[in-house]
């Protein structure tokens, strides 16, 4: 107990907890190769996994330099589709509106939709090294004056109140709270806004989480959410779902043709298929309207 006497000076509050410095620690200094050499494909980075069917003729190229790179590739052109998909669903916007990245990691992302909308983005990371990245690639590719990103919270980005169109998180979204992040969305989107969620969720019917959803949060130091927990926080924050996508299938191809990739690997590639074959965990988007 403190008591007037004892109290000598006030402890400053920390701007950011414990736990979020660490989180922030890790993304500073991540550095692997199948996002950096992924991205330097077209200079698109993107944090997230990929969908849709692989060209597993790239296992059998012959010449082992070709291989690897044909290999970064075609895990490329997998992430990618998976980032044009997330920005299909963000409704239809303008040259005008504004778009919100909450969790945009070295940028990929916004810079997709901004070039298939043509609308402001407003990306936030808690990683400073990652927002530095991000806006130096859209002054190399000059959309610095609509693309912009922040090294913020994405609990209190600090962004204006309603000034959003749509938003969304691309598996940045077991990283923090359910309730605290969808007050956030809810605060920055218009009336009518849209917004897009894809995540790793673990399955209520398989019951609590299973150790390969433990082993991957402690992998990424993250803490995955039941699929359950979506629909509470959105329902008691203004979020409205309209259309949720089972993505598990779509993703196994990406993590079968990763866990081949020798120069690319990380070691979580096994663990996150067999957490998607035993049902213990799901790739899932949910479309959701700001009422
Ligand atoms: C991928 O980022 C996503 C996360 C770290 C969040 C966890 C996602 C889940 C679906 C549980 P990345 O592209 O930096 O990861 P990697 O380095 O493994 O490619
Ligand atoms: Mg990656």
């Amino acid at each position: 107990m403190t008591t007037a006497q004892t109290r000598t000076k006030a402890v400053p509050v920390p701007t950011q907890s414990t736990y979020q410095n660490r989180v922030a620690d890790y993304w500073n200094a991540e550095e692997n190769p199948v996002n950096l050499e992924l991205g330097r494909v077209d200079d698109l980075y993107h944090h997230h996994y990929g969908i849709g069917d692989a060209d597993t003729s790239v296992l059998g190229e012959p010449d082992p330099e070709r291989r690897r790179e044909r290999l970064t590739h075609e895990l490329h052109r997998l992430e990618h589709a998976q980032a044009e998909f997330l920005a299909s669903h963000l409704g239809d916007l303008s040259s005008t509106d504004r778009a919100f990245d909450a969790g945009c990691g070295r940028g990929g992302g916004s810079v997709v939709a901004h070039l298939r909308h043509g609308c402001h983005t407003d990306g936030v990371t808690i990683s400073a090294k990652q927002a530095e990245f991000a806006n130096e690639q859209a002054r190399k590719r000059g959309i610095d004056g609509k693309v912009r990103y922040h090294h913020r919270n994405m609990l209190d980005t600090g962004l204006t109140t309603g000034a959003y169109a749509a938003s969304w998180n691309n598996e940045s979204t077991m990283y923090v709270e359910l309730d605290l992040l969808f007050a956030e969305h809810a605060r920055l989107l218009r009336r009518g806004g849209r917004y897009v969620v894809i995540t790793g969720c673990y399955n209520d019917t398989y019951g609590q989480a299973s150790r390969e959803v433990s082993l991957i949060n402690a992998h990424y130091i993250c803490d995955i959410h039941p699929r359950s927990a979506y629909f509470r926080a959105m329902a008691r924050n203004r979020l409205v779902p309209v259309h949720v996508q089972d993505l598990t299938a779509a993703t196994i191809p990406y993590w079968e043709l990763r866990r081949e990739a020798e120069h690319l690997v990380t070691g979580i590639e096994d663990t996150f298929l067999d957490a998607y074959r035993n049902g213990s965990f799901q790739y899932l988007m949910i479309v959701a309207d700001r009422v």
